[in-house]
């Protein structure tokens, strides 16, 4: 029970070691070697040195020299305070410290490619700057080192001699032919093509000579061969969640049919790949799903009738031409979310990349290519910042995505003003711009899920349906959600003519998706069965205010439906009370810093925030509350007490707090409950509450049962047999008492020798049992009086003494295993006085 509270502190020392692993990263390490400001010239700084233990390394200029340290390490997270302070006392030494070795990056030395066809591939750097400014994200120094990325295709040629390089078995699997070698089978008509070709656009290595480079060309890069064989939810499930604590990024181009007229999407165990890929992967972090919008442009196929790029899970990516115009085989639905290059027409060039047989090609095309760039471009953002969530990559995506000098006649302005397409998303991905905001990115609050059933009766669809209803978006509740992310509308709706139909839904600022647009050649009179057509077009809109569904016949006359379910989900990020310290809780930052130490490391913030993990925040995190912390300000041989607002943490019995103290818990740990502001330990409260038969003839009496009790505790049946054994304890053991009360007055009388007081005394233990057994069973707080006086008596007959402890009550502390000896003893001591 106590699992919760220990994976608490396990989670916050994490935090913190992450936070100080970061940090270190981020403001570099102490070094063995100190800048000394020595008045007295250069003898003295020599005599200085050596008195304690430094290495002389001669003036820096004017009285400054630079001192290296015999014995303090090399390279360390922390200060060495002693050696510091000592120095310091040296009346001569005005000023010193420690050298604290910087991250540097070296400016200007980046250096294109080498690779023979890294000139041709015009969509990572292109002169006329339609690209994807992929260049400038190399030049910023992020080139996918530490990301791992795989492709679920139809294999990888491992031994490529532009993949080898960077090839990584444990980011590989043959699902189809159940082996760890993803190598793709070979066909004269090089069928299986695919996986390799996409893999090299990720991460085909660079300046080795040979091709192009990948996007991310030092990530590593796996294949899961699962396309050359029988596609089943199985193989799709194994596919997706194939070793995902150590696979990052799951790049798929692929899905159902784009033939125009299919609706499908993953069945049971491919969503559940999805669900937990998302919840669990990547250290819970979330994996990436990278996902191609489909290929079914000419069939006017529409990709939210493709549940695996319409789900919420995958970052959907489309394509636009060398020229920026939407390619002949895109699809366009409102779920796509943003765009990279790919092919075109004939007079457009296309994507070089690694092809089987150890070959380049500069002929890549589709959708397909695509996706792989986006998955590189994403590997740059992750290298830039390891601890975005799943979501906040759309974030990114969202915020970055450009419309460029992409044409289509449907941009459209949404509600917070962004432009936003059918065919492109948010527009190119732009790799620069997506790499200098991971850096500073701090993830956005916990998914809030917010379902509203709009319908309050089913609706008859003819040729055309409005249908309006204003939504709180579970304001007031834990899943109020303020500002949106994904929105989908599931629909369950007969139709006589799938094909026929076109379906919008409008959001209160008025950004109107396209959740369907008409497929010609669906001629299908299924419709559409819980289906769960997604927007991303809403992003970051507030979704309170009507919301507008409509369903519009564009053919046939006499195509009839019934919409019999319209259900609203609208995901995003909000505060409620009830987790505001998990959403507002910000990592610690030094932006609102007001006093640095000496080794700049935060000491003080500003009014408002708190002092947390050497950093500010503007709320604690669960755990910790906002209080006074005594600082010592030991600098220049100088001591000074001040008091500075600090996340301190809560008292060890509370869980989350409104203050330090044990009586200022706002929530408890699992083994406890909360009564008033206080958490109780369970047995505390088993102790306090009445034990269960008497409880339940209070319950019956209707008199004082505790309400937090009840609502947490046991069912009155339950309680009655799990204080069964308890009630029969405590009758046999008054039994035996009285028994032996008897025997013992009978023996008495017998000698003689019975008085009065004798009587009293040994007789105590039984009235005094019997009384505090009643006390048990109707008040408060005596249980632990009552369980002494039990187990002070199983020293008597020491054949049902130890039969009793194996009966539930060996879980007493030790001071009152003393108080039953010092009784028992007692006792004995009576009996022997007998
Ligand atoms: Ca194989
Ligand atoms: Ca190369
Ligand atoms: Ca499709
Ligand atoms: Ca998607």
């Amino acid at each position: 029970m106590e699992v919760r509270w220990v994976l608490l502190q396990l989670g916050t020392s994490l935090l913190l070691l992450s936070a100080v692993a970061q940090s270190a990263e981020s403001q570099g390490f102490y070094t063995n070697s100190w800048a000394v400001h020595i008045h007295g010239g250069e003898e003295e700084a020599q005599c200085i040195a050596r008195k304690h233990n430094f290495i002389y390394h001669g003036n820096v200029f004017g009285d400054y020299y630079h001192f290296q340290h015999r014995r303090v390490v090399k390279r360390s997270l922390s200060g060495h305070r002693g050696v510091h302070v000592r120095l310091h006392s040296e009346p001569q030494v005005v000023w010193a410290e420690q050298q604290v070795a910087k991250r540097r990056r070296k400016r200007d030395i980046y250096s294109e490619p080498t690779d023979p066809k890294f000139p041709q591939q015009w969509y990572l750097y292109n002169i006329n700057r339609r690209d994807l400014h992929v260049k400038e994200a190399w030049a910023q120094g992020f080139t996918g080192r530490g990301v791992v990325i795989t492709i679920l295709d139809d294999g990888i040629e491992k031994d490529h001699p532009d993949l080898a390089q960077n090839y990584d078995p444990d980011a590989s699997y043959d699902v189809n032919d159940r082996d760890p070698d993803p190598q793709p089978r070979y066909t004269q008509l090089n069928d299986n093509r695919h996986g390799t070709r996409c893999a090299g656009e990720v991460a085909a290595a660079a300046n080795n000579g040979v091709c192009g480079v990948g996007v991310a060309y030092n990530a590593r890069i796996g294949g899961v061969r699962m396309l050359d064989g029988e596609v089943t939810d199985v193989v799709e499930a194994q596919s997706l969640s194939l070793n995902s604590q150590h696979i990052h990024i799951y790049s798929a181009s692929w899905g159902p049919e784009d033939d125009g007229k299919t609706v499908d999407g993953p069945a049971k165990l491919a969503k559940e790949a999805f669900l937990q890929g998302v919840t669990e992967g990547r250290g819970g972090l979330g994996s990436i799903f990278v996902w191609a919008s489909g290929n079914g442009g000419r069939e006017k196929d529409s990709c939210n009738c493709d549940g695996y790029t319409n789900s919420i899970y995958t970052l959907s990516i489309s394509s636009t031409t060398q020229y920026g115009n939407v390619p002949w085989y895109s699809e366009a639905c409102s779920s796509t979310l943003a765009t990279t290059y790919s092919s075109g027409n004939l007079n457009e060039k296309q994507i070089v990349t690694t092809d089987l047989r150890k070959k380049c090609t500069d002929s890549h095309t589709g959708t397909s290519a695509s996706a792989p760039l986006a998955a590189g471009i994403i590997a740059l953002a992750l290298e830039a910042n390891m601890n975005l969530t799943w979501r906040d990559m759309q974030h990114l995506v969202v915020r970055t995505a450009h419309p460029a000098h992409l044409i289509t006649s449907d941009w459209r302005t949404n509600g917070v003003g962004r432009l936003v397409s059918h065919s492109y998303g948010y527009g190119l991905l732009d790799a620069s711009a997506m790499v200098a905001l991971a850096r500073n990115w701090s993830s956005v609050g916990p998914q809030h899920k917010c379902v509203i059933d709009m319908l309050t009766e089913p609706r008859e669809v003819r040729n055309q349906l409005l249908f309006s209803k204003s939504v709180e978006a579970c304001s007031g509740q834990l899943d109020f959600v303020s500002s949106l992310e994904h929105v989908q509308a599931r629909l369950t709706l007969s139709y006589s003519h799938r094909g026929n139909l076109a379906i919008h839904l409008i959001s209160p600022l008025g950004t109107r998706s396209t959740l369907l647009a008409p497929r010609p050649q669906d001629n299908s009179a299924e419709g559409f069965n819980d289906w769960a057509f997604m927007t991303t077009h809403a992003w970051d809109e507030d979704p309170r205010g009507e919301w507008t569904l409509e369903i519009e016949n564009v053919a046939g006359l006499n195509d009839y439906g019934v919409l019999s379910q319209f259900t609203l989900i609208l995901y995003g990020t909000g505060s409620s009370s009830a987790d505001l310290s998990a959403s507002d809780f910000s990592r610690p930052s030094n932006n609102s810093c007001k006093t640095f130490d000496a080794q700049q490391i935060c000491i003080e913030c500003s009014a408002g925030s708190s002092l947390y993990l050497q950093g500010c925040v503007k709320a604690c995190p669960p755990g910790f509350t906002s209080g006074l912390q005594l600082l010592n300000l030991s600098l220049e041989n100088w001591v000074e007490q001040s008091s500075v607002q600090a996340c301190l943490p809560c008292h060890p019995a509370c869980l989350t707090c409104s203050g330090p103290g044990e009586a200022e818990c706002l929530s408890c740990p699992s083994h406890s409950h909360l009564v008033a502001t206080s958490c109780l330990r369970q047995n505390q409260v088993q102790r306090k509450s009445p034990a269960g038969p008497t409880q339940n003839v209070q319950r019956g009496d209707g008199s004082d049962s505790d309400p937090d009790l009840d609502s947490d505790g046991p069912s009155p049946q339950k309680g009655l047999s799990s204080h069964l054994p308890v009630l029969v304890a405590v009758l046999s053991c008054a039994f035996i008492l009285a028994t032996f009360a008897a025997v013992f007055v009978l023996l008495q009388l017998h000698s003689g020798a019975a008085n009065a007081s004798f009587y009293r005394r040994t007789k105590l233990p039984v009235t005094d049992s019997s009384g505090r057994g009643m006390r048990v069973a109707f008040g408060f707080g005596l249980s632990r009086d009552w369980t002494s006086s039990r187990v002070a008596y199983r020293g008597i007959p020491t054949v049902w003494g130890d039969e009793d402890t194996a009966g539930g009550m060996n879980s007493e502390s030790d001071s009152e295993e003393l108080d039953c000896h010092s009784e028992k003893t007692a006792f004995i001591r009576t009996q022997s006085a007998l």
